[in-house]
């Protein structure tokens, strides 16, 4: 099917005279290497690819000399993941510091030519800004998918791994395709069954998952339960100085290696949202991650250990703590504590991937300790892969930002790749949006965002255009009209659904649990500490230092005043660190109120020209694509209109004031 290819189409070159020129490059393959699985799929793919493109038996031979063709070869004074690409006189030579660069290497080419680019005369040298760059499946053993919203799980039905392992290895192939190296299978929230992945109930078949991924240059990892050693009946305590609690975890680690000696580590998720963790004890977080850590020491494991750790029982009628304080409160105090085989691995806001959050005041305040950046490819707060929302422009608004940590210029894109603190251990790690479905990710637009996700944090130097448009190259063809009118589509779709949905950085105007859908006061009366505070006269949580929960505090001076200011505070933050009047007005010169009523219908309007777009590609699209993206954007502008009237008529009750252009609020 189309759609499963995803961005691996391999659609006949139509162009003669593209395939002439590029033909003489790739006849012939010398491989100068040792083989290995990682080479020998990646020769796999090198003749699927041009057999299908180009129609031609690219024939592989190992260690001939070439004077046409593709030679591939090692070359030990390259860092592991680093390539280059040199090319003259129809010889093109692949050089890589592993497999796995070579593997990489070679869709390097296929992308150039999947996007009919010239090979001559190349010269690239690629190195990946990130270390490690990881996918974080949500996936129970039942076969759901925690905040999945393309099916089940591709890995697990009915508390078994499902036999047919295809998929896997089709999948394996898209990540490794744009550079994935890392991953996690089951979801943070570990339950009953899955604490047993690290036994001999699951061991066998993890180790098989392993070797798939590992074929692909992906070390896989597991998320494993803190209370293992209670919820396994071994133990009646999890403390993590307790010595048969430190000799439990010795024993599974040791026999876990033992099986798959190739798995990653740990990923832990304590004292977080109802899971079990060290506070317990009243033990701390350094406490806790170093006994995993020492535990998978001997077998170079790592532990990483989430700084999602909040109150999430607080009373709403005094609201005492500000939760977006919590990931600092918790962690900055424990810089240094760290092993060194532990990670922390911190979301990129201080609340939980809302369409729009400041970055958290964390990165950049841990100066000595191993850190990663986590994203939601998932769209739990963004519209669940029925809306079209292209998400590179949001993070690389975050990778771009300048924390100050080391005077001006120290961005959050240098903090988690290790660069600015000189860590061991460093990248980016991203909740998944894949499952079951024919198409990967439910709308086949969703799958920009993984494809997107992988290229951006191997390069965030990339443009969101940039990545774009490779994809709609790549994944629908080559027609101008049809690239530039995607094009239109995608770039504005961040920008749309934050204009139809909450305001000015609040977040939380969703329905309680599912994250579907307006419901403006639904997390207002709870215990989530997750609050607007509108009345008749405003709206915003005060998070000043002069007369609020002291938030803006926890950056470094610059943004500190930048934040602090009403005069200064960028717009699309000022509701999430101000509470002002309805009659506020913006740096933009409108009213808080009146940028509400003119964005909500603007985002409907926005949505409204995507289906135009759309639509005028009706014919440069198989049927089946096009007619899934179509109805998704239909309920999309339902949706959005759904949004426009709820939040519109909800502040126009509150506050009584009117449109200044009289449109329809009810
Ligand atoms: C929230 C999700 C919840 C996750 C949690 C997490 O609503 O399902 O378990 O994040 O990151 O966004 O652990």
């Amino acid at each position: 099917l189309t759609s499963y290819r995803a961005w691996l189409q391999y659609e006949p070159i139509e162009d003669q005279s593209y395939a002439s020129n590029v033909s003489a490059y790739l006849k012939n393959v010398a491989v100068n290497l040792d083989c290995d699985e990682i080479i020998d799929n990646a020769l796999i793919e090198w003749q699927t690819a041009l057999g299908s493109m180009l129609q031609m038996n690219s024939a592989v031979d190992v260690g001939s000399e070439l004077d046409q063709g593709l030679i591939l070869k090692l070359d030990a004074s390259y860092q592991e993941d680093t390539y280059t690409i040199d090319s003259s006189e129809n010889l093109l030579t692949l050089t890589g510091g592993s497999s796995r660069a070579i593997l990489y290497g070679i869709f390097h080419v296929l992308r150039l030519i999947q996007q009919r680019k010239s090979l001559d005369n190349l010269s690239i040298k690629e190195t990946p800004k990130n270390k490690i760059r990881m996918i974080n499946h949500w996936d129970d053993m039942d076969g759901s998918v925690e905040r999945g919203y393309a099916g089940e799980s591709f890995f697990f039905k009915d508390y078994k791994f499902i036999k047919d392992r295809q998929r896997i290895h089709d999948y394996a192939r898209l990540l490794s395709s744009v550079g994935i190296n890392a991953l996690t299978i089951n979801n943070v929230n570990v339950h009953k069954i899955e604490t047993e992945l690290v036994t001999d109930t699951y061991l066998a078949d993890v180790k098989l998952t392993s070797d798939i991924f590992n074929q692909y240059g992906i070390t896989m990892y597991l998320s494993i339960n803190y209370a293992a050693p209670i919820e396994l009946g071994v133990l009646d305590t999890a403390d993590p100085l307790d010595e048969n609690v430190i000799a439990f975890w010795e024993k599974t680690a040791k026999r876990v290696y033992e099986v798959v000696p190739n798995l990653g580590g740990f990923l832990v998720k304590a004292d977080s949202e109802n899971r079990p963790g060290p506070f317990t004890y009243n033990r701390d977080h350094a406490e806790g991650a170093n006994m995993l850590g020492k535990a998978l020491e001997p077998y170079g494991g790592i532990v990483i250990w989430r700084c999602f750790v909040y109150n999430n029982k607080q009373d709403w009628r005094d609201r005492k703590t500000d939760r977006a304080r919590a990931a600092y409160d918790h962690f900055k105090p424990l810089d240094g504590k760290f092993n060194d085989n532990v990670v922390l691995q911190i979301k990129n806001g201080p609340m939980d991937f809302q369409v729009r959050e400041p970055v958290s005041p964390l990165i950049g305040e841990l100066k000595d300790t191993n850190q990663f950046l986590e994203f939601q490819i998932a769209q739990e707060y963004l519209g669940q892969q029925r809306h079209l929302v292209y998400l590179i422009p949001q993070w690389k608004e975050v990778l771009e930002f300048d924390t100050y940590a080391k005077g001006k210029g120290t961005k959050v894109k240098d903090i988690v790749s290790g660069e600015v603190f000189d860590n061991k251990i460093a990248g980016i790690v991203a909740v998944s949006n894949v499952g079951i479905d024919y198409n990967w990710t439910g709308h086949t637009m969703a799958q920009l965002n993984l494809y997107g996700y992988g290229r951006l944090i191997w390069n965030p130097d990339l443009t969101a255009e940039e990545i774009a448009m490779e994809w709609i190259k790549q994944t629908f063809g080559h027609d101008p009209q049809l690239i530039e009118t995607i094009m239109k589509m995608v770039m504005p779709s961040w920008e749309a659904y934050e204009n139809y949905t909450s305001p000015l950085g609040i977040g939380w105007m969703v329905n309680v649990s599912h994250h579907y859908g307006p419901n403006i006061d639904g997390y207002e009366y709870d215990m989530w500490g997750t609050y607007h505070y509108a009345d008749r006269n405003g709206i915003g949580v005060d998070r000043t230092i002069a007369t609020g929960t002291g938030y803006t505090g926890q950056y470094y001076k610059e943004n500190q005043e930048l934040y602090e200011s009403i005069e200064t505070c960028p717009d699309e933050l000022l509701l999430f660190f101000h509470h002002v009047p309805y009659t506020h007005v913006l740096q933009s010169g409108k009213t808080v109120i009146q940028h509400i009523y003119d964005t909500h219908f603007k985002g409907v309007e926005q949505v409204e020209e995507m289906i135009e777009h759309w639509t005028s590609l009706e014919d440069k699209i198989d049927q089946r694509r096009y007619q899934d993206v179509k109805e998704r954007l239909e309920h999309q502008l339902w949706s959005a209109k759904e949004w426009r009237d709820t939040i519109n008529t909800y502040f126009y009750r509150k506050s009584g004031i009117a449109d200044e252009h009289n449109r329809k609020i009810y």
